[in-house]
């Protein structure tokens, strides 16, 4: 699979896109027409997008990346749905943008899996269809491009980092899994666990906190109440906001976060990185949401009919507390 990685995406407000002139699905018609008004503007481009929900911190940043990007300013009509995490009703969605007939959908999928029907439909009725952020099980010849995060080397930064600070000491980790089938629950998962190979970090629990704070929370409380505080030296959450539901579990039983049980987890939204420069959590793999521009781009090239890149990827990078105070302020989520 061709990918490209870019290694940075610039914080500014959303470029201006060159916009091909598109009709009905975004297709030329018989004649050629793009449906310009024939003064050669280009017509609004209509796109479908269907976001995970609205679950975290991080889901936020990237609803807002998506809606400055796909601003009627920018020449577009953006239909928004937000399936609350359920994956049924994110199929619906979709189904709706087909029977509306949009230029082009874009989705940010829940869980990799069940995929296949929905999207067979949609190149039937010649729709493009862009994958932001998560990708799904599907065959890429079913969408045209997918544009996100190395979610694999995520979890090997976060697993790097556990292994250099627990070396060869016995570790009892928890761990705060994402969405259950969602592509980076599944990645994070494989790449710590890959990075922690051969050491004494032992994963004596590992469960769903749905990527939410509350359930983050919940879990903890849970973790806590079968081992002890005295006995859970990490937790391994797979974003800032179960981190962050984690830190308050630990709190209430009487320990303190990021020294009784140190925390790593993965995103670097706002909160996240202040519970870093509080000594809360101890290290933080970034995972940038701000993805709007270059879903926008692939939509717009894509429907002029040209070759895009089939996989971009977005780089991440890594903070300990003291790299954490130094940038807080300057960073746009
Ligand atoms: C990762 C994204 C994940 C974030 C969570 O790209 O899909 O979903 O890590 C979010 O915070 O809920």
């Amino acid at each position: 699979m061709r990918k490209t990685l870019l290694t940075t995406i610039a914080f500014t407000g959303a470029a201006a896109l060159t916009l091909s002139g598109c009709s009905g699905n975004g297709n030329a018609d018989a004649s050629g027409d793009t449906g310009t008004d024939g003064g050669g503007a280009a017509e609004t481009i209509t796109v479908g997008f269907a976001q995970t929900g609205a679950e975290s911190g991080w889901r936020s940043a990237n609803t807002e990346s998506m809606q400055n990007a796909f601003s009627e300013e920018n020449g577009f009509e953006l239909i928004f749905n937000a399936a609350d995490n359920d994956p049924a009703a994110q199929i619906s969605a979709v189904r709706n943008f087909i029977n509306q007939d949009v230029d082009a959908i874009v989705i940010a999928p829940v869980v990799e899996d069940g995929w296949d029907d929905v999207l067979e439909e949609a190149a039937e009725a010649e729709i493009p269809v862009i994958l932001e952020d998560r990708t799904v099980s599907a065959s890429e010849d079913l969408y045209a491009a997918w544009v996100g995060l190395d979610f694999h080397e995520e979890g090997v930064m976060a697993g790097e980092w556990a292994a250099e600070e627990f070396g060869d000491t016995p570790t009892n980790m928890v761990v705060l899994e994402g969405t259950t089938g969602s592509a980076p629950a599944n990645e994070r998962a494989a790449g710590f666990d890959e990075a922690i190979e051969g050491s004494a970090i032992e994963t004596i629990d590992s469960q769903t906190g749905d990527f939410t704070r509350d359930g983050g929370k919940s879990v903890m409380e849970g973790y806590i109440s079968n081992y002890g505080v005295e006995d859970i030296d990490l937790v391994y959450a797979h974003n800032d906001d179960m981190g962050l539901g984690a830190i308050e579990a630990i709190e209430a039983a009487g320990a303190t976060p990021g020294e009784d049980i140190k925390i790593v987890t993965i995103d670097a939204v706002k909160d996240g990185m202040q519970a870093l420069v509080d000594g809360k959590i101890n290290f933080i793999v970034e995972c940038n949401p701000m993805l709007g521009e270059l879903a926008a781009e692939l939509v717009t090239d894509v429907l002029a009919g040209e070759e895009v890149e089939k996989t971009v990827y977005v780089e991440d990078q890594t903070f300990t507390q003291e790299q954490a105070a130094e940038v807080i302020d300057s960073r746009p989520y």
